[in-house]
């Protein structure tokens, strides 16, 4: 029987790209996502070559999450890799300028959504012991501040510590935990970062050479397949042509 990788937010970008590179190396794939539609479009492209389940699910709803994993049809229950992919960042104004209710947006889904999937997950990770992972999407923004990361780069540094935090309880049952931080890649996520703005979207990834999401993918499925002995605890990606600013000086 095939190994079965339980991936969030497969509808777009990251999650995508990885359930097709999961399928190419012939992984059972569980693909999760609120866009019913964009799942079963997936589907319908992946199902000749491997076994595919599809179940709508907002991470942040933590007894849909716990549906979900109870329902999983027999040959997707042993999960053997979990992919925390599901994301987003909302409204890049200075913090003084966000509505609350985007704060907590992002808080819930970033860190109680993946949380809640994690929670649901761990038994099933730990009856299938060495070699089974989880993988987190962190990001740069989670290790260096940057105007208008606010939450968004608050709630990736709970992903990575989480992840740190998770690998001591989980010592002495092979699962592995990964926390994968990408710099720059061109997916939804400036969309939907700016409520749908596609010019500032292409603005951003324009005359330069952003990560693209297969790049990403390619990263998660390295760490979910290496020999079971190994856990790469960080990886931080970016483009060539993505680095850091000197720190800003207020002045009169
Ligand atoms: P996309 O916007 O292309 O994809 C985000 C995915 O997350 C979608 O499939 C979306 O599915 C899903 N999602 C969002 N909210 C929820 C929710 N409440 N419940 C379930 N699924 C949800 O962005 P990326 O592929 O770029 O982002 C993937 C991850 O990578 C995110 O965690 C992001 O923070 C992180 N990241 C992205 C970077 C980038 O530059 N692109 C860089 C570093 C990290 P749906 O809307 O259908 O539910
Ligand atoms: C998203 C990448 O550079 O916008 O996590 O913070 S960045």
């Amino acid at each position: 029987m095939s190994d079965v990788v339980f991936i969030t937010g497969a509808t777009s970008g990251f999650g995508r790209a990885a359930a097709r590179r999961f399928a190419q190396a012939g992984w059972s794939l569980v693909l999760t996502g609120r866009r019913f539609e964009r799942l079963q479009v997936l589907r319908e492209e992946l199902q000749g070559r491997v076994p595919v389940h599809i179940a709508a699910l907002d991470v942040r709803d933590a007894e849909a999450v716990r549906q979900v994993v109870a329902a999983l049809p027999e040959g997707f229950r042993q999960v053997r890799a979990l992919i925390n992919n599901a994301g987003l960042a909302l409204a890049p104004q200075p913090a003084q300028q966000v509505a609350l209710e985007d704060w907590h947006t992002v808080i819930d889904t970033n860190i109680t959504g993946l949380v809640n999937v994690t929670h649901a997950l761990l038994p099933t990770l730990i009856a299938s012991g060495q070699g089974a992972s989880i993988v987190n999407l962190g990001s740069v923004a989670g290790h260096w501040p940057y105007p208008g990361g606010h939450v968004y780069g608050a709630t990736k540094a709970f992903v990575e510590q989480f992840g740190y935090n998770l690998r001591c309880d989980l010592l002495g049952t092979g699962v592995r935990v990964t926390d994968i931080a990408p710099g720059m890649a061109e997916t939804e996520f400036t969309l939907v970062r700016t409520k749908g703005d596609q010019a500032a979207s292409e603005r951003l990834y324009r005359g330069t050479t952003p990560l693209t999401a297969e790049d990403i993918a390619e990263q998660i499925f390295y760490v979910a397949s290496l020999p079971a002995h190994i856990n790469i605890n960080r990886l931080e990606i970016m483009p060539v042509r993505q680095a850091w600013s000197p720190f800003a000086i207020d002045r009169d």
